[in-house]
């Protein structure tokens, strides 16, 4: 009898610790989790951890002969700083490994006779905003709208986006009876700052970067100008809402993927907020102008309403509420 699990790719990254954190949390259902990278500590014991490349392909037929996979979170991915330095090695992770475990889940699917959840993370580097007038002109923006990624990883989300469509809408169309196919639904993510974890090879990362290094008493240097302007999440709000998505019934969705937003803010604000919660701390700020471009090309914020009318998605940290009751008391914590 094979075991049912949740598999979560991705699990030593940023949103992975947190997810599995709070799945295990739940302690409903035993999650199976894989990285390429180890296990980080925090989140030791609380599930089946594989360390794993999912490119290996003999790596998910050993993995369906063990297991039967209800629900997978793929996280993976290589984000938008690191890829623009490999982007060939980006396409391979994001795209063919996304597609590998599509077809994986659609397999799965039609044996058991049910959808598999498919959870998608995207981000708000699907969108391209050309120049900063069209920026300040389309400042929240919808779906559909400015679908014009300036990055690999950009291409390569709003690829994975259209893949996971077709293998829920379209992925056999013409065969004389249509297989059981998954249940996927996406959400895309602005820049998520965690209290738990610096990010990497990401280009909102300055945010992150900013209030650690402040907690540590380090000066530090941020890469985009001051006013830049993209909206941001703290990271309970982006467990939240994936959460919330693959729990939403599924005849409420209109969609399969949604903007999930929470507050907009410039490079200058997160200064002004981190120089308040501690005193002392020097910003400087030397733009480096190739990074800043792509995250000027990204929207100052983002339309959800399509969010909060489908599935009541609603954030509940705002920056002052993300600065004073999360990231202060559990960072200071940290660095103590
Ligand atoms: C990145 O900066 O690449 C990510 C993202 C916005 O998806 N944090």
């Amino acid at each position: 009898m094979r075991k049912k699990v949740t598999l979560i790719t991705g699990a030593s990254g940023e949103v992975g610790t947190a997810l599995v954190e709070r799945l295990a949390a739940e302690g409903n259902r035993r999650i199976l989790a894989m990285d390429v990278h180890p296990e980080p500590d925090n989140i030791k014991g609380m599930s089946t951890f594989l360390q794993a490349d999912i490119l290996d392909k003999n790596l998910f037929s050993r993995l369906v002969a063990e297991y039967e996979i209800e629900t997978i979170y793929h996280l993976a991915a290589l984000l938008s700083t690191r890829a623009e330095f490999t982007p060939e090695t980006a396409h391979r992770v994001n795209v063919e490994g996304t597609m590998m475990l599509l077809q994986m889940a659609a397999e799965q699917s039609a044996w058991r006779g049910e959808p598999v959840l498919f959870m998608f993370p995207s981000s708000i580097a699907v969108y391209g905003l050309p120049d900063l007038d069209t920026k300040q002109r389309y400042s929240r923006v919808r779906e559909w709208e400015w679908n014009y990624p300036t990055t690999m990883y950009g291409c390569n989300k709003l690829y994975g986006e259209m893949l996971g469509s077709y293998f829920n809408k379209n992925y056999r169309q013409l065969a004389a009876e249509r297989p059981i196919t998954l249940d996927f639904r996406s959400v895309r993510y602005p820049g998520l700052i965690s209290a738990f974890t610096v990010p990497t090879g990401g280009t909102s990362d300055y945010a992150s970067e900013m209030i650690h290094a402040a907690a540590q008493n380090k000066p530090y240097t941020c890469f985009v100008r001051e006013g830049l302007t993209i909206p941001f999440m703290a990271m309970p709000d982006a467990v939240d809402s994936i959460l919330d998505l693959a729990n939403a019934p599924r005849e409420n969705l209109r969609h399969q993927v949604y903007n999930v937003g929470a507050f907009s803010i410039s490079a200058g604000d997160i200064r002004d907020l981190v120089v308040k919660a501690f005193p002392g701390t020097e910003v400087t700020f030397e733009p480096d102008l190739k990074r800043q471009n792509i995250a000027e090309s990204w929207p100052i914020d983002v339309d959800d309403s399509a969010a909060r009318r489908d599935w009541g998605w609603e954030p509940k940290f705002d920056a002052v509420r993300t600065f004073t009751e999360y990231l202060i008391p559990n960072i200071k914590k940290r660095y103590q």
